[in-house]
């Protein structure tokens, strides 16, 4: 191959802009040859055969005669916001009756930074109970899913997303997903400024293919067929999904360190944002007993200032676009494309492509990853207040009306919904002589305010069963009965208000972030779950395995003698995922590379 040939692994398509966002040769800037991947997997092929996603959706939509979409248009609709699955609590049964699966749809929304107004929420509301299951589920990223969809239904659900102003294109997909960034308006003016960097990101990164509105909202092709183009993505796109975030220290609510690339706000002596610490190569996802497969903090690389922001982030999404692997997809993420390379090689690489290296980083401080609860005042008086929805299912249940009750105050309100990374919602820019009326609401539906245990606050669960077609065991509909029992450890050991991050997922692939939770169950099999501890409390520090495959009583009998120790033995303002490295019940994890050391 030529030095001036692009990497087999990378988009041979134009990528416009500047000399910077040229195809590069395969090999770094350094003259270095590097190797290039063997072959590429089947979904490059598929998305190179697409036309820029269009695939042969709108047929696989027309087709009456299965739920199903055709494989590949499978793939390609994640692009659009939408997965294919199936009823997993059905699926025995209907084979037995020798029936196709349940096939259905789950949609995700963009929403950046969570915000979304009053009108959004009912809009949302409604399409959850009339083309849904009934439930609205808010998400790790700040986002809505919508679970249940029936293909006759997929077209105009998504169009009416798309007439409430949000969107679904890019949800999913090997693109960048949703920009999340610290939701909490009472905090300062700092955050409306970050939230408007993350709106700019998620905007400028967002796929220009007419495909998703011919698709689903009947824009007709425009005359001549001008060609598509992607100016920054190619017709391949990335390698592999790409996920960015801003925090605001010293909350690291987004879980900064467990993304593609993380943004960390730095303010100047007069409270003014001077720009961001800058940070590359994190991500959760991993395989059961694959160790070439790892959770991973993202490095501090440097320091840019805001009108850097943007110029920084397409170049890092190029230099991924460009070397990451296109043969393996279980070591595409922008993490191994480091680890191969080194992050002096990548610091080097977006040095080059700026013209200029990015400034030292600057210092910054977390003290917690979770979300602050109840009512506080922010700036210009307005009240805001953080409400604690379990595992993000927003649904009407026996003892409480939450799906009902947040509709009513949808109705009444005039401020704003801010949906947290930890699946919670903030009820943002009260206006004082509003709040009784939310107040009463609240009390009228019975959704609780406080009087939680601090576990149970500092939880969460991704949705794994029945909808997610890769969970190996319970996760959202079984945490809160472990919490339960975990409370009376707890409550005994006079732990009942000392926050402790717990996280679950029905699988490793980490979509709750579990890796970063001083105590996290990542489901093996059904009714059992790998145990893991000493993840850092501000989400800074990876965890350790501690035990694997346990069921409930084991899982119970191992944890209460390690929580009584702490309540006995922790020192003076001693998180329990330190406590549990300086007791030696795990060693600490200093590196991706030695999680499974
Ligand atoms: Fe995730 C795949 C749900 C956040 C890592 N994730 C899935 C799928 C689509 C299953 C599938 O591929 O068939 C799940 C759909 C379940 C369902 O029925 O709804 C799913 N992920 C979710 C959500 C809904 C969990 C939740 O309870 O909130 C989150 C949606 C966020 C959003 O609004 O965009 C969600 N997923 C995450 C996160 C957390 C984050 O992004 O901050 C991670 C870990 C961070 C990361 O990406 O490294 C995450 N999801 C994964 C992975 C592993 C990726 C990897 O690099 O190995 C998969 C599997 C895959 O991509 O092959 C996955
Ligand atoms: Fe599904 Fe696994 Fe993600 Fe849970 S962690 S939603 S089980 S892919």
């Amino acid at each position: 191959m030529s030095a001036a040939e692009p990497p087999q692994g990378a988009n041979s398509a134009p990528r416009g802009g500047s000399e910077a966002a040229q195809p590069r040769a395969w090999g770094d800037h350094t003259g270095e040859t590097v190797q290039a991947p063997p072959g590429r997997s089947e979904v490059e092929r598929v998305k190179d055969a697409s036309d820029y996603l269009r695939g042969t959706i709108v047929q696989s939509l027309a087709n009456p005669i299965t739920g199903a979409l055709a494989d590949s248009d499978a793939q390609l609709i994640k692009f659009h916001g939408s997965y294919q699955q199936d009823d997993r609590d059905l699926r025995d049964e209907r084979r037995r009756r020798k029936l196709e699966p349940l096939y259905s749809f789950m949609v995700r929304v963009r929403a950046p930074g969570g915000v979304v107004t009053p009108w959004q929420w009912l809009v949302l509301d409604e399409l959850a109970r009339t083309h849904a299951n009934g439930s609205l589920r808010l998400t790790t990223r700040q986002s809505f899913q919508f679970h249940g969809i029936l293909k006759p239904r997929l077209k105009e659900t998504i169009a009416a997303v798309n007439e409430t102003l949000l969107t679904t294109i890019a949800a999913c997909g090997d693109v960048n997903r949703n920009v999340m960034c610290n939701p909490n308006p009472y905090q300062s003016a700092l955050h409306g400024e970050v939230f408007d960097w993350a709106s700019r990101i998620s905007e400028e990164l967002k796929p220009r293919t007419r495909a998703y509105h011919e698709i689903w909202l009947d824009d007709a092709l425009v005359a001549g067929g001008e060609p598509d183009d992607e100016p920054l993505y190619g017709r391949t796109y990335l390698p592999r999904k790409f996920k960015i975030a801003i925090a605001v220290p010293p909350s690291n609510d987004v879980d900064v360190f467990a993304h593609d690339l993380g943004f960390i706000a730095i303010v100047d002596d007069d409270a003014r944002l001077a720009g961001f610490t800058v940070t590359v190569g994190g991500g959760m996802g991993m395989t059961h007993s694959e160790p070439a497969t790892y959770p991973r903090l993202g490095d501090v690389i440097g320091f840019c200032r805001p009108e850097q922001m943007l110029a920084v982030t397409q170049q890092v999404v190029a230099i991924q676009r460009d070397y990451g692997d296109r043969s393996d997809r279980k070591h595409a993420r922008l993490k191994y494309t480091i680890d191969d390379r080194s992050v002096d090689w990548f610091s080097a690489e977006l040095a080059a492509r700026l013209h200029a290296p990015l400034e030292p980083p600057r210092p910054f401080r977390f003290e917690h990853n979770g979300d602050r609860y109840g009512w506080t005042e922010g700036v210009g008086g307005k009240q805001h207040l953080t409400l604690f929805i379990e595992n993000g299912r927003v649904q009407d249940a026996p003892q409480m009306s939450l799906m009902t009750g947040l509709r009513e105050i949808a109705k009444v309100h005039d401020g704003d919904f801010r949906l947290t990374a930890n699946q919670n919602l903030i009820v943002a820019n009260v206006d004082p002589d509003k709040r009784l009326a939310i107040e009463s609401l609240l009390a009228g539906h019975r959704i609780e305010v406080d009087g939680r245990s601090a576990v149970r606050v500092n939880s969460m669960a991704c949705v794994a069963l029945p909808s997610c077609g890769l969970a190996m065991a319970e996760s959202e509909r079984y945490l809160p009965t472990l919490i339960d029992k975990l409370e009376r450890v707890l409550d005994e050991s006079g732990l009942r208000h000392d926050a402790i991050t717990v996280r679950m997922t029905g699988c490793p692939n980490g979509c709750a972030r579990p890796y970063v939770a001083e105590i996290a169950f990542v489901g093996k099999s059904l009714g059992k779950y790998n145990v893991y501890l000493g993840g850092g409390f501000a989400g800074d520090r990876l965890n350790r395995l501690y035990r694997s495959a346990l069921s409930e009583d084991e899982i119970l009998a191992e944890l209460t003698p390690i929580i009584r120790r702490y309540a006995a033995e922790r020192r003076s303002g001693e998180r329990f995922g330190d406590f549990v490295i300086r007791a030696g019940h795990v060693s600490e994890v200093t590196s991706g590379r030695t999680f499974h050391a």
